[in-house]
């Protein structure tokens, strides 16, 4: 078996809280997912990620290829083995990280031609390789290979990239399903497989959108994701495709948000019905300074934080607002101190793991009259 739903209590908005049975945890949800693109959430070790309550984190199917490689990583037994993470993981297919980071892309119906960002070593992915790269990786879940529509795109442009999507999509299901107990720990977990997630696209178009859904649910994935959101378009498009595709989906599998939000979206999404999201912003923003409180955005590198003796925020009880003062955090930060980007991310993943939390605990109450 792939992975378990338990839906414990639905609101009627269609928010859900639930649990998410992985083969390395068991995830409370809706969950947030910190980032950790290069087999790192950046500037912060596991054990405090674990202390932190993190549940489940990303890692990326493009980076970890470019170095140091899907092979070694499986001869080393599997991501989870080689960077010393006990809990869930999740691998993003390349798809979105080609079309961002990689140079001179040349897209066909096989797949993309690209360049390292890193050496500008030619490299071409497929769906069938970006799957063969995830099952070395061995994540609990993988995702299927895609195309982010860029944004804005017109009408023939988003029914194009929806086309060659949905063509990957079925390539990526047939060759996970043909190789999915290559797995680095299948012996480990019997009973318990890696499981794949389809991709929604149709740029800003609702019936595209809808298509992209059905004829996803059609191929039968063990959960559902909604990329190509996030991308520039103004935020009220962003909440009016995922009101399109959420009830469409099947109540009895997990739905996933890729790449949102700030921590008023995500606990909105939550509300309506979205069991998973991840998202740059809470680590990236810390190591350029910025803290997410709840008295709102805090510039820590500001003057008027030079001798200010409180935490960096009041209302939170996490390992660094316990301990530290924002006159401490503003000092590391001009000094270019290492332990600027560890504190600022600590605190940044809290409050985000925090929101998540207390919307857990909001869905779990029977609803007011
Ligand atoms: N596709 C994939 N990963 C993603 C996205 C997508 O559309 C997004 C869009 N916000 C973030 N990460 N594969
Ligand atoms: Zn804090």
């Amino acid at each position: 078996m792939a992975l378990a739903l338990d839906l414990l209590h639905t609101i009627d908005a269609g928010g859900r809280r639930a649990q998410l049975h992985l083969p390395h945890q068991t995830v409370e949800t809706p969950v947030f997912m910190p980032v950790g693109t290069a087999g790192t959430v950046k500037a912060v070790p596991q054990d405090t990620l674990e202390s932190l309550g993190a549940q489940i984190i990303l890692g990326n199917t493009y980076h970890l290829y470019l170095r140091p490689g899907h092979e070694a990583i499986r001869r080393m037994g599997g991501l989870h083995k080689f960077i010393s993470w006990p809990r869930a993981m999740l691998t993003d297919s390349g798809g979105f990280q080609v079309f961002s980071l990689s140079e001179l892309r040349k897209v066909t119906d096989e797949g993309v031609k690209f360049r390292s960002h890193l050496d500008g070593s030619s490299h071409f992915f497929t769906p069938e390789h970006s799957m063969d790269v995830q099952i070395a990786l061995g994540a609990d879940i993988a995702m299927a290979f895609d195309e982010c529509t860029e944004y804005p795109a017109d009408r023939a442009r988003a029914e194009e990239s929806l086309r060659l999507t949905m063509a990957w999509a079925r390539r990526s299901l047939d060759h996970f399903r043909a190789h999915q107990h290559e797995v680095p720990w299948a012996a480990d977990f019997a009973g318990r497989s890696q499981s794949l997630f389809g991709i929604v696209q149709g740029g800003m178009y609702r019936d595209l959108r809808k298509q992209s859904a059905e004829q996803l649910m059609e191929m039968d994935f063990d959960g559902y994701a909604i990329g190509g959101l996030s991308v520039g378009e103004p935020r009220d498009l962003t909440l009016e495709m995922i009101a399109e595709v959420l009830p469409m989906l099947p109540k009895d599998k997990p739905r996933y948000v890729m790449g949102v939000g700030y921590p008023d979206e995500i606990e909105q999404y939550a509300r309506m019905g979205v069991d998973m999201m991840d998202c740059v912003l809470p680590t990236r923003a810390a190591r350029h300074g910025l803290l997410f409180t709840s008295e709102g955005r805090l510039t820590i590198k500001n003057k008027k934080f030079a001798e200010d003796q409180g935490p960096p925020d009041p209302n939170c009880d996490c390992m660094v607002c316990r301990r530290y003062t924002r006159a401490y955090l503003r000092h590391l930060m001009q000094a270019g101190e290492a332990l600027s980007a560890t504190l600022n991310t600590i605190h940044n993943l809290a409050y985000y793991l925090g929101i998540m939390q207390k919307v857990r605990a909001s869905l779990e109450k029977p609803q007011q009259a």
